[in-house]
């Protein structure tokens, strides 16, 4: 979605918004994109897996194959790189370069939480795979919104869509989704600048003010 102005700078501010299963991220990437839409701020929102046809087409295979035609850890990591790469040079580096802010719903911090944190794979090698899948395209700014993996499955009950179709990662094991939870909060340490990590457990509009409050430190 669009609106009209662009950054001061020149190149647009990249926000990229991550955490555990039902944080709200969508919620809040909802409420800021009307924030900046009341700002007449130039803004896209995407998503990832997704964001392109062919990103979109991968996201349903990740997702949704179940049982025996479940994709395996290996090309998992694949697939959202693939993905990455496709919605990084076609939507999000065009974007920032003609000065449109660009919010992205999870990027390259899910693949080390998930795929490297969650399912064990080597830290290095999905450190080295981002940097290709991104051709160094960094958030200026991201937000993980916390819960625990607890809360998290409780809000995965409780949300209606749950009911349609089955999501093979949703529904992994609790162990894996406290182990994603724990490599949010060490990228967070890791790189305490680009990634605030912000309690996902308070009322929708408090986590929408602190959003903005920490906003205001990189656009004005
Ligand atoms: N993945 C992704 C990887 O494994 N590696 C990768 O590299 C990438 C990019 C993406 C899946 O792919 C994985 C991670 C994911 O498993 P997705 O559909 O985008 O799939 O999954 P989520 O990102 O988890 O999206 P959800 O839609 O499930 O959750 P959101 O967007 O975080 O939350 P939202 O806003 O839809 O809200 C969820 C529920 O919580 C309530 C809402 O009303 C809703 O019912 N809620 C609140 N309740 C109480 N208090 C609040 N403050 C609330 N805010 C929202």
């Amino acid at each position: 979605m669009k609106s009209k102005k662009q950054s001061a700078s020149g190149k647009g501010v990249f926000i990229s918004f991550e955490g555990p299963e039902c944080a709200g991220k969508t919620t809040q990437i909802r409420m800021l994109q009307e924030y900046f839409t009341k700002k007449n701020i130039d803004t896209v929102v995407t998503r990832e897996p997704g964001g392109t046809v062919i990103g979109e087409e991968l996201r349903k295979i990740v997702k949704h194959h179940v049982g025996e035609t479940a994709v395996v850890d290996e090309a998992e990591v694949l697939l959202f790189a693939a993905s990455r790469a496709q919605h990084v040079r076609k939507v999000i580096i065009p974007a920032l370069s003609s000065g449109i802010n660009v919010i992205c719903d999870r990027y390259s911090d899910s693949t080390m939480a998930y795929q490297g944190y969650g399912r064990g794979l080597d830290l290095s090698f999905i450190a080295m795979l981002n940097r290709f899948a991104t051709a160094g395209c960094m958030p200026d700014l991201t937000f993980v919104l916390d819960l625990t993996a607890e809360e998290s499955s409780e809000r995965i009950i409780n949300r209606e869509e749950t009911l349609f179709l089955e999501d093979r990662i949703e529904s992994a094991e609790l162990s894996f989704h406290k182990r994603v939870r724990q490599g949010f909060l060490e990228i967070a340490r890791q790189e305490p600048e680009r990634v605030k990590i912000i309690s996902a457990v308070q009322p929708k509009e408090a986590i929408h003010g602190q959003i903005i409050g920490l906003l205001k430190n990189v656009i004005g």
